[in-house]
């Protein structure tokens, strides 16, 4: 029997996806599932576009690989992937390559590759963004593990990834968790990324009254310029759809109550433990938090708005267009200190820049913004913030004035932008000479005697405020 290449385990919409995008690009492929209908399935239906080699059991999957043998698990991420994880292991041998595509956490990933390493398997646990249709026709890949399975598994992953301007978007991009790590932060800003769209257009209906279809052409006008992405496409298709039973515009018919399946909440978590302030990604998984309690929202109706309900002239468009791609920036130069923060944590090594790459295609956030971020590390890869890059410093200076109008329009309307507003609240945060965090220290330091340093001497200090207010070193 001919080996293959590469083998998927789990052939529900992504593995079947991923199978046959491998397949076409010419890999022999093992194909399993759980439940062996759907392997057959996807031979039946999609055997024609290349080398697939089905397996009913997971022992027949694993004798049909070359060796070192190559297999991707695209099961449902928790208790089905160590299932899985575990069956395999004891079927490979040392130096095979156990690929985790799922959404799994990061510290999932780092436990897994740690116990694999034991028996001398390498675990790649490897971020796949870009959905269904990224993962048939090229989606961005992030793999972790070992730099020897990259060397295995790279050609490959890179074939099959998305491309922009010839580039592949799939790098090695650390060790252990930090594939799944930046998977979990790319979707992090793709919650602040809908999140402020979504904000740029419940403002401008609201103080505008303007229709969906109206601002549908906004946002393909906006597209266009410096916030061209697929999602900001993407909102002006959605906001064109009418709804065909009632003729209403489609976001009207919508239950407003925004899901979510954890990678937004898991960012925010990681954001917390590593103390880095992701405050524009916090603010999207609260907004959806707050839009899923209608019992709340139901009781709070009662609650007034201000008098002012709209506001003239067009200006606001140009504005909100400015906030948002300023907000944006935050967003973005957040998502990436978590990313530093996290490299320095757990000695990853992230190349930023390289991760700005490989987010311009295929995946969800792809956006124009990114190529300005890679070219911000490229100038300088220890770049404090993103903030500080030149030419967004320039941008942002530009912007603010326009920004601060959308946050006053929002106030004075009584439509929430949390978005807007704490962005802008970070931005002026980072550039304050002087933040009241002092006046904190000297709160802890009275209730708590948790001390603190002074601006002009070395060394921690404690006030006796209980006594003689006197000031000691501590
Ligand atoms: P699902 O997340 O819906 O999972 C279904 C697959 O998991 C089926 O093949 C199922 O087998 C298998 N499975 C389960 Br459930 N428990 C199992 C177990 N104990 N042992 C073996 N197999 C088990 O599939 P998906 O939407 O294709 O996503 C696959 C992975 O890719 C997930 O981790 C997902 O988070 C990730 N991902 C999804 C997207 C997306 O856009 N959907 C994007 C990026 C990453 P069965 O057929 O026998 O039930």
């Amino acid at each position: 029997m001919d080996l293959a290449d590469i083998g998927v385990t789990g052939l529900a919409t992504m593995g079947r996806n991923l199978a046959r995008n491998l397949a076409r690009h010419g890999y022999s492929v093992a194909v399993h599932n759980r439940t062996a209908a759907r392997t057959h399935q996807l031979v039946k239906e999609f055997g024609g576009e290349g080398t697939f080699v089905p397996s009913e059991e997971l022992a027949g999957f694993v004798a049909s690989l070359k060796r070192p043998r190559r297999a991707i698990i695209m099961v449902k991420a928790g208790a089905g992937t160590d299932a899985v994880i575990d069956q395999l292991a004891e079927l490979m041998e040392p130096g095979d390559m156990i690929v985790d595509g799922g959404n799994a956490h990061y510290q999932d990933t780092r436990r897994r590759e740690a116990a694999l390493r034991e028996k001398g398997i390498h675990f790649v646990g490897t971020g796949i963004s870009g959905g269904e249709e990224g993962a048939l026709n090229g989606p961005s890949i992030m793999p972790g593990g070992s730099r020897e399975s990259w060397e295995a598994l790279g050609p490959i992953l890179q074939d099959i990834s998305a491309k922009v301007d010839g580039v592949p978007c799939a790098v090695h991009v650390g060790p252990d968790g930090a594939g799944h790590f930046v998977k979990m932060v790319h979707n992090g800003i793709e919650y602040s990324d809908m999140q402020l769209i979504a904000e740029s257009y419940d403002l401008l209906r609201q103080a505008l009254g303007v229709s969906p279809a109206e601002l549908a052409g906004v946002f393909r006008e906006w597209n266009e310029g410096d916030l061209g992405s697929y999602l900001i496409e993407i909102t002006a298709e959605v906001l064109d759809q009418v709804d065909a039973a009632t003729g209403k515009p489609f976001v009207d018919v919508v239950v407003d109550q925004a899901e979510q399946k954890g990678t937004g909440r898991w960012t925010v978590q990681s954001a917390l433990d590593l103390g880095v302030p992701v405050t524009g990604i916090a603010e999207a998984v609260f907004a959806r938090a707050l839009s899923g309690h209608p019992e709340q929202r139901a009781a709070a109706a009662a609650l007034e708005g201000p008098a002012l309900s709209g506001v003239e002239g067009r200006e606001l468009v140009e504005d909100v267009r400015r906030a948002l791609y300023a907000s944006k920036i935050v967003a973005y130069a957040q998502g990436f200190d978590q990313m530093a923060a996290a490299s320095k944590e757990y000695g990853w090594d992230l190349d930023l820049g390289a991760m700005a790459t490989i987010w311009r295609g295929g995946c969800i956030i792809r956006a124009k913004l990114l190529d300005r971020i890679r070219a911000a590390y490229d100038a300088d890869p220890a770049l404090p913030t993103l903030l500080a890059d030149p030419d967004f410093a320039a941008e942002l200076n530009a912007a603010q004035e326009a920004w601060r109008r959308v946050v006053t329009t929002a106030v004075r309307i009584g439509v929430p932008t949390p978005g807007f507003s704490s962005a802008l609240a970070y931005y002026d945060g980072l550039r304050r000479d002087r933040l009241p965090a002092a006046l904190v220290q000297g709160l802890r330091d009275f209730f708590g005697a948790h001390t603190y340093r002074r601006v002009d001497r070395e060394g921690s200090f404690h006030t006796d405020w209980s006594g003689d207010r006197a000031e000691h070193p501590a």
